[in-house]
């Protein structure tokens, strides 16, 4: 339980306290520890704030140290998050439509989001009434590339387990490119990036129990429904294999040797209905050998189903151990030393470590399963995540505690091993039930100990009531000193899973397009087909029904005013954004024929539509780009048929 101390100087660090409104952060804790003043505890709030230095500051004007990868669970889409100010600085549609930048309108959208479904998939979007894409998603997991066990600020990858996707975010202009609907699987849930080399593969976790094929020849027949993990090429974003494993899949982690991957599994009892899940005492974490399935996809060791290769991981597989751990493990984290992999108990007040060193053995049968084990601390009720700092130290959620607990590594292992050493060394108290936390670069080998979100699930009381629904609640603890330091409550709609936390000088975002990016590649290739030069030319090509109209935009104007097209013409519209200044965005908005979109500078964006209504419709700019924005607009003049 968190004491009393640390509850009394978090409520004097509130942001309004310390400012009066103005973004700015004070690390108390940090400070304490420059100064001697440990935790400043029994101090008045205000003789703490007195006595600190304000070690972090985001004033405004002032840049943030991190990006933060937010996911936004059933909203579907990816946020950016400076830190540690957490201010809101992007949000990027993914799984989702958005109003504001067209995306699930746009042509090339619209591509990224049908090009790598499946076949039933569109089958059922085009046959249903359904707009031939998914308008929902279920983010959990974003995590950025790496290269040697680092973030290396080139993607990051999310799943979907809504409707069973890995999507990939290019971090130069921070959208979407491709789209991923993984075959076999069912619910992608964990997902992570492999570390070393580099990814690589995106290994996925289908976490619910299907028959394959899925096609109704099988129905209740639990006996026969089958988890599959999938290792994903995030080069070409192709499933490269997947493994057929026993129970099911919830979160995963790959290992800082490029060796092994991991996952774990709350269902070993293979049930359907709550009671049967949670039935066995214990259930496992599953390893993968990634070079023996490596070896066994070359040799030829699959059934190729749905045009992928799926190698048997059941028990008695050479590619996969089953290492027991207590009921209903949830998290699945591998520590920054390398060695150390935990898995979070959730039903049990327990964290599994286990040594990668150990696994070779493991894998040819000189050990037993849990003698990879070599700590299992007892840490509070309901453990689910882990994060990491530089030092050796490991930060678990306790969601029915709502807590946040500090602890030791090397002491939980020396406590496993019978020496009387408590490992824990802090809680706090986060407002509440936190789900995921995460550290500053926590889940590289530079994991850098300053700073730890608890990602919490509810809000309570904690702001001011907007309803029924509340926000979640991201609470920013400083972890520099010895003990953590609340000093940030950030609400959050819908719904922070997971984060990952980049230092800000690895991402290097441009800030103006390249003329002719692969983005918009296929309305390039239409382009040079129509002869013309995207954001130079500007003309009207008729080809049957279909009409294709080429713009281009410099602030204030389009380079058409008015265009005529019949009704009933399939017209598409191309606009290319010629100016090439930083943070000079136009829109284009078709009124009454629901037609927007965002294009960046140097950009191309199209949109198709049917041009059934007519009369006059004006278009105009819906991005705030010139003093004389409201007269950028222009008609689009549909002769009745
Ligand atoms: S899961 Cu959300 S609290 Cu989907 Cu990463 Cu653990
Ligand atoms: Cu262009 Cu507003």
């Amino acid at each position: 339980m968190g004491n009393e101390n640390d509850n009394n100087e978090n409520k004097g660090l509130t942001r309004r306290a310390l400012l009066g409104g103005s973004v700015k952060l004070t690390a108390m804790a940090g400070v304490a520890g420059a100064t001697g003043l440990v935790g400043l505890a029994g101090m008045t709030p205000k003789a703490a704030i007195a006595a600190s230095k304000h070690k972090y500051e985001v004033a405004p004007g002032d840049l943030d140290e991190y990006y933060g990868f937010w996911s936004s669970g059933q909203a579907g889409e990816l946020r950016i998050l400076g830190m540690p100010s957490m201010r809101e600085l992007m949000r990027i549609p993914v799984f989702n439509r958005c109003s504001a930048s067209g995306w699930g309108s746009t042509n090339e959208s619209r591509k990224i989001m049908r090009e790598k479904m499946l076949p039933e998939t569109k089958k059922y979007l085009d046959s249903n009434g359904r707009s031939g894409i998914w308008e929902n998603g279920d983010l959990h997991h974003p995590h950025m590339s790496f290269t040697d066990g680092t973030y290396d600020g080139r993607y990051v990858f999310v799943n979907d387990k809504a409707n069973t996707r890995v999507a990939r975010i290019r971090c130069d202009v921070m959208k979407c490119d491709k789209i991923l609907e993984i075959p076999n699987a069912a619910d992608i849930h964990g997902l992570r990036p492999q570390k070393y080399p580099r990814t690589g593969y995106v290994f996925a976790n289908g976490e619910h129990r299907v028959p394959i094929p899925n096609d109704g020849s099988i129905l209740d027949q639990p006996e026969k429904y089958h988890a599959i993990f999938t290792a994903v090429d995030g080069d070409t974003m192709e499933v490269a294999w997947q493994v057929m494993v026993d129970g099911n899949l919830d979160n995963t982690d790959a290992d800082y040797q490029g060796l092994y991957a991991f996952s774990t599994c709350y269902n070993s009892e293979e049930g359907t209905n709550l009671s049967e899940m949670i039935a066995d005492e214990r259930d496992w974490a599953v390893v993968f050998d990634i070079k023996a399935i490596e070896a066994g996809v070359k040799a030829g060791d699959f059934e190729r189903i749905n045009g992928v290769p799926v190698l048997d991981g059941r028990h008695g597989s050479k590619y996969t151990r089953y290492i027991p751990v207590p009921n209903s493990p949830h998290g699945c984290n591998t520590a920054p030393d390398g060695i150390h992999v935990m898995f979070a108990g959730k039903l049990s007040p327990t964290v599994t470590v286990i040594d990668v060193r150990k696994l070779p053995d493991l894998f040819n049968d000189k050990i037993k399963p849990r003698d990879c084990v070599v700590a299992e601390p007892e840490l509070g009720l309901g453990p689910l995540h882990t994060a990491f700092d530089n030092k050796g130290n490991a930060y678990t959620t306790l969601f029915l505690d709502s807590q946040a607990v500090k602890w030791n590594i090397q002491k939980a292992i020396d406590a496993y091993n019978g020496k009387k050493v408590n490992p824990i060394l802090h809680k706090i108290d986060v407002h509440y039930q936190p789900g995921h936390n995460h550290t500053s670069m926590g889940e590289t080998k530079e994991a850098d100990g300053k700073w730890l979100v608890s990602l919490n699930k509810f809000s309570k009381d904690r702001f001011i009531n907007v309803g029924p629904l509340k926000p979640e609640n991201e609470q920013l603890i400083d972890i520099s000193g010895e003990k953590m330091n609340l000093v940030h409550d950030g609400p959050t709609y819908a719904e922070p899973h997971d984060i990952c936390i980049v230092r800000a000088d690895i991402v290097n975002p441009s800030s103006v397009w390249t003329k002719g990016d692969s983005f918009w590649e296929e309305t390039s290739a239409q382009a040079k087909k129509d002869g013309i030069d995207l954001g130079v030319d500007s003309k009207i090509i008729r080809d049957g029904n279909k009409v294709r109209v080429y713009m281009w935009s410099i602030a204030p104007n389009f380079s058409m005013e008015k265009f005529t097209v019949k009704q009933g013409d399939e017209v598409t519209i191309i606009v290319s954004n010629s100016d090439a200044i930083d943070d000079l965005t136009h829109g284009f908005t078709m009124a009454n024929y629901g037609v927007a979109m965002e294009i960046g500078p140097q950009a191309t964006s199209s949109i198709t539509f049917t041009a059934d209504r007519p009369g006059v419709h004006w278009f105009y700019c819906q991005w705030f780009c010139h003093a004389l924005h409201m007269e950028m607009r222009g008609r689009m003049l549909v002769e009745p048929a």
